[in-house]
């Protein structure tokens, strides 16, 4: 049923193989009768990535923010059926939400974002994937451009084994270090965990507001100015922790004051959020960038970094070009309009006052 849903792999775990001391693990938390869960994935398409990463032309972004949410019902979709074909044959079945739910009894959630089930370890444990050193899991053939989904049951199903580490698609090549405007994930400190008697190894995990202030859509520009996200937001890499905070406060707020973008696609409402706020996807630049085979990681890297910055003009619509241009048009724009893309403006307005002293 999940392979005629979309699903190119599905595998399954127990409460033995999910054994762990991590919360995310727990298969009772949504399910008190669990004994079992099934993991899946669906790819995106490989074409539109790169059309994506390359920025080919603005309306490519809500085309491809569709194309996502899209795969999530599909998702929830082949889940559901599945739950009903389980609950008709007298099992308990509940589908995993696969994004955007978190366990609210956790006190600060709202910046933790704890899962009810962490699809990531399911889909390592069950061997429909292993993880990559940006965190993201995936597949030699798929890379980590994968969405996950998820399944808890009472049914005693028998589990698959992990892949094993010597057969991982990860070369460690540390590409996905470099496309992340924020640096959310470590390049030389790595986490271990152990779920049911197997070791797994990926990147150390900075705090999650790295993330959350760029894939967001808060912040576009890439520390090194060369590239963006789909954001037209342009600000200072924060160095430190207290610079992020400051850096997070005040992109947020202003991306608030944005138009949206005009294309496409109107986003989704972050649970974070209370549903208050929209956003639109702008990055995810280090789940698509692996295609599991180096050669093409490479040539998603090079179309990425030759993809040129986001600006957005004042009616919401959003333009792309070479980086030194983008600074020379968005500089160009009134700086009342530029506030909200940048912290640098306060500056700019004392510069431009001076200049007409
Ligand atoms: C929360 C969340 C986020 C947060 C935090 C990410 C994170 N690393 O945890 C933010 C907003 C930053 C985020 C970003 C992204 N996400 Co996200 N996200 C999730 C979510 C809901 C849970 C993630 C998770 O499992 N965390 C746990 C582990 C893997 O992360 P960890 O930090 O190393 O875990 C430690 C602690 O968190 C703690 N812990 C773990 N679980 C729990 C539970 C509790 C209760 C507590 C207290 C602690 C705890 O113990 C761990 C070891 O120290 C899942 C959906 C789901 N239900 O699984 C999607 C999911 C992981 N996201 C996904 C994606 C695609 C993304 C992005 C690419 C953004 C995008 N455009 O979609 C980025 C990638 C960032 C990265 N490099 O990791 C996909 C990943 C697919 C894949 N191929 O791997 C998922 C699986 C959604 C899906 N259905 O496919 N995400
Ligand atoms: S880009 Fe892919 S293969 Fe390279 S280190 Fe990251 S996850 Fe591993
Ligand atoms: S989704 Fe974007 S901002 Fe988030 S960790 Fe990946 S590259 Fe960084």
């Amino acid at each position: 049923m999940l392979l005629e849903g979309g699903a190119k792999k599905v595998g399954f775990a127990t409460l033995d193989t999910m054994k762990s001391d991590i919360p995310g693990t727990d298969l009772t938390y949504l399910l008190p009768e669990a004994q079992s869960a099934v993991g899946f994935f669906i790819p995106f398409d490989k074409d539109m990535i790169m059309k994506y990463l390359g920025k080919e032309d603005p309306t490519i972004r809500g085309i491809h923010e569709q194309e996502n949410f899209e795969i999530h019902r599909k998702i929830w979709k082949a889940s559901q059926r599945v739950k009903h074909w389980l609950i008709e044959q007298g099992y308990k079945a509940i589908s995993v939400i696969p994004n955007n739910h978190y366990r609210t009894d956790v006190p600060g959630w709202q910046t933790s974002l704890p899962p009810e089930l962490s699809l990531r370890y399911l889909a390592v444990r069950s061997g429909i994937a292993s993880f990559g050193y940006s965190g993201n899991v995936g597949t030699k053939e798929y890379g980590t451009a994968i969405i996950l989904g998820g399944i808890i049951t009472d049914a005693k199903l028998k589990p698959t084994d992990r892949i094993p580490e010597s057969e991982g698609f990860c070369d460690k090549c540390m590409i996905c270090t470099k496309v992340c405007a924020f640096g959310m994930f470590s390049e030389d400190e790595e986490t271990t965990v152990t779920i049911g008697g197997e070791t797994f190894i990926y990147s150390k995990r900075g705090p999650i507001m790295r993330c959350a202030v760029t894939c967001g859509g808060a912040n576009g520009l890439h520390r090194s100015g060369k590239f963006s996200t789909w954001s037209p937001g342009r600000y200072e890499y924060p160095e430190n922790q207290i610079e992020l905070m400051r850096v997070c406060q005040i992109a947020m707020t202003s991306q608030r004051k944005r138009k949206p973008y005009k294309d496409s696609s109107m986003g989704y409402q972050p649970a974070s959020f209370n549903g208050k706020y929209n956003t639109q996807l702008t990055c995810g630049n280090c789940n698509y960038i692996c295609a599991g085979d180096v050669k093409e990681t490479a040539l998603r890297y090079k179309t990425l970094v030759n993809s040129g910055c986001v600006i957005q003009r004042e009616d919401g619509s959003l333009e792309v070009y070479p980086p030194d241009k983008a600074k020379e048009v968005f500089e160009s724009m009134p700086i009342e309009h530029q506030k909200f893309y940048t912290s640098d403006y306060k500056n700019k307005i004392r510069k431009t006052q001076l200049e007409k002293v």
